[in-house]
């Protein structure tokens, strides 16, 4: 009788318990905000996951607990305890319960990871090309339109198709719950079906040296008629030859030319490098000691020698990456448009006129 009464109290026990630290859990790590189709059965195992690991966490401690408050010795009591030789039902219980879970487990993995890898005939392709540390991405529907953003149509099945030109990265973008790392000389896909219209942030969650905190890009899921738009605006930009070097300074600065905005601002404010605001003609203090003032040959050298000269109180992650990327950029020009670009002349001009 007695042993019925703490069975009923235990049992209730770990049940209240179990119940409430599935909701502690569950607020604890709360997760973001679900943005894609691919989310819905991610989270069910989490919540699956939070229920059982409530309930083993609440059955284990609240027995150990009651028992050492309920049983614990009493005064004057000098007895040993009772001696027992376990129990054959409650061992095979305890093992065979937790074999059947996580082979359920098991097997629910693999038909939900199935399924978020299963190619989807009207998905779109995107491609994804990550380096150190920035990304581009590329839409072969439409003429490979180059963009350092990424915008996704609502509802729309993508695969992305993504390259790494130096180390691995990984594509994270935590509201599409799904991730999958970019492994140099091989590609790599990732499926999704953003189903929320927003702008999220693609993080690369795979440490890639010493900028990668700020290897970051905007997503935009965008409606269909909003993305057309936005390929239209960028499908008509004005030809390069009719914009002044100022207007192409400023678009070269921004995500959509070469990313300098990722770490520079124009307003003052310290990013991961110097702002721009106020740059030209100041004097900058060099890390060796040595003070200069900023013109166009220090400019010119700090663009495609980053490491020959470094300011003080800043690192040295700035790539030698532009010498090339802008030599490509400018045949490319001169092959469309006819016309010679001078990127870091328009880069100067745009910087002259960020005065303070
Ligand atoms: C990954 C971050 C990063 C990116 C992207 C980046 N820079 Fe920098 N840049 C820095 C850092 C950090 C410094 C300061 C350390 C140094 O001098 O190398 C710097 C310094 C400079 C300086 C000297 C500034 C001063 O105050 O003397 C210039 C000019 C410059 N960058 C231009 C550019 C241009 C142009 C781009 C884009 C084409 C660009 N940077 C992209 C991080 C970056
Ligand atoms: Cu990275």
């Amino acid at each position: 009788m007695r042993r019925q009464k703490h069975l009923i109290t235990v049992s209730a026990l770990v049940l209240i318990v179990a119940v409430a630290l599935y909701f502690v859990l569950t607020n604890l790590y709360a997760l973001p905000l679900a943005a894609s189709e691919e989310a819905g059965p991610i989270d069910a195992m989490f919540q699956a996951h939070f229920a059982i690991i409530a309930f083993l966490f609440s059955l284990i401690m609240v027995f150990v607990l009651y028992a050492a408050v309920v049983f614990r010795r009493q005064p004057g009591d000098t007895e040993d305890g009772p001696h027992i030789h376990g129990h054959t039902g409650l061992e095979i219980t305890w093992t065979v319960v937790p074999v059947i879970l996580v082979i359920g487990f098991a097997a629910w993995a693999v038909v939900t990871l199935r399924n978020l890898v299963r190619p989807d005939p009207a998905e779109m392709v995107v491609k994804v090309y990550s380096e150190q540390w920035r990304w581009t991405f590329a839409y072969p529907e439409y003429d490979n339109l180059e963009s350092a953003e990424l915008a996704l149509p609502v509802d729309q099945p993508i695969v992305f198709e993504m390259e790494s030109s130096d180390v691995i990265h990984s594509f994270w973008v935590p509201e599409f719950r799904v991730k999958q790392d970019l492994v140099p000389g091989r590609k790599t896909f990732l499926r999704i079906t953003p189903t929320l219209i927003g702008n999220y942030r693609l993080r690369c969650a795979e440490i890639c040296g010493n900028a990668h905190s700020s290897m970051q890009a905007e997503v935009r899921v965008l409606s269909a008629a909003d993305f057309d738009a936005w390929i239209d605006e960028r499908q008509d930009r004005p030809a390069f030859a009719q914009l002044t070097p100022e207007e192409r300074g400023a678009f070269w600065y921004s995500n959509e030319g070469f990313g300098c905005a990722g770490c520079h601002s124009v307003d003052g404010s310290r990013l991961v490098g110097p702002s721009w605001l106020g740059l030209y003609g100041r004097t900058e203090q060099l890390e060796d000691g040595a003070t200069i003032t900023v013109d166009d040959e220090y400019i010119h050298n700090a663009i495609l020698d980053p490491a020959a000269q470094i300011v003080a109180g800043y690192p040295n992650v700035m790539q030698p990456i532009y010498e090339q990327l802008f030599a490509d950029k400018q045949a490319e020009i001169l092959a469309d448009e006819g016309v010679e670009i001078d990127i870091i002349a328009d880069l100067i001009a745009y910087i002259q006129t960020l005065e303070e």
